[in-house]
């Protein structure tokens, strides 16, 4: 019974397809738009604002925010605020940006045994993009930096055990 049903299915698309084939010229009409490429000016050297944003780490292991979203060459201004009242050496929290393709797990490994380092891995070092200090209750701290390849850059919060829940990406358009 279903071969029944499809040999009529497989005869109307084989039809359909050889109706579309006939009007060819689609391709004719794409070379036209080569005047777009004069208007639209993004690679340019205009000098783009600086992306400014804040994001707050509390005591329940928690960023505020998770996404950021940025232009490439386009300076980014980004100050962590630890709004919790636990002690540093408890709930402290940094915000970590890192390449693409790094190994989060492996990282917060690592992290985990820096702690003479404020938790940043010298052995992750090329990883880190870049990094603000480790903030106790009440401090801020801003970092300035720019991405200039587009992609995904996540970010952790290094502190022991706090990448599993403090993290996002900064995604570069
Ligand atoms: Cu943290």
């Amino acid at each position: 019974m279903k071969k029944l049903f499809l040999v009529p299915a497989a005869a109307v698309a084989l039809f359909l397809a050889s109706c579309g084939g006939s009007n060819t010229n689609n391709e004719t009409a794409a070379t036209t738009d080569e005047s777009a490429t004069s208007t639209e000016t993004t690679a340019t050297g205009e000098a783009l604002e600086p992306a400014v944003f804040e994001i707050e780490g509390n005591d329940q292991m928690q960023f505020d925010k998770d996404l950021f979203t940025v232009k490439a060459g386009q300076e980014i201004q980004i100050t962590l605020k630890n709004v919790g009242e636990l002690p540093k050496e408890s709930m402290g929290h940094n915000f970590v940006v890192l390449a693409p393709g790094t190994d989060v797990a492996a990282f917060g490994g690592e992290a985990f045994k820096a702690k003479d380092n404020d938790y940043i891995p010298a052995t992750f070092a090329s990883s880190i993009i870049a990094h603000t200090k480790l903030l106790g209750p009440g401090e801020s701290d801003t970092i300035t930096f720019t991405i200039d390849e587009p992609g995904e850059y996540e970010f952790v919060c290094s502190f022991p055990g706090h990448w599993g829940t403090m993290r996002g990406k900064i995604v570069v358009e």
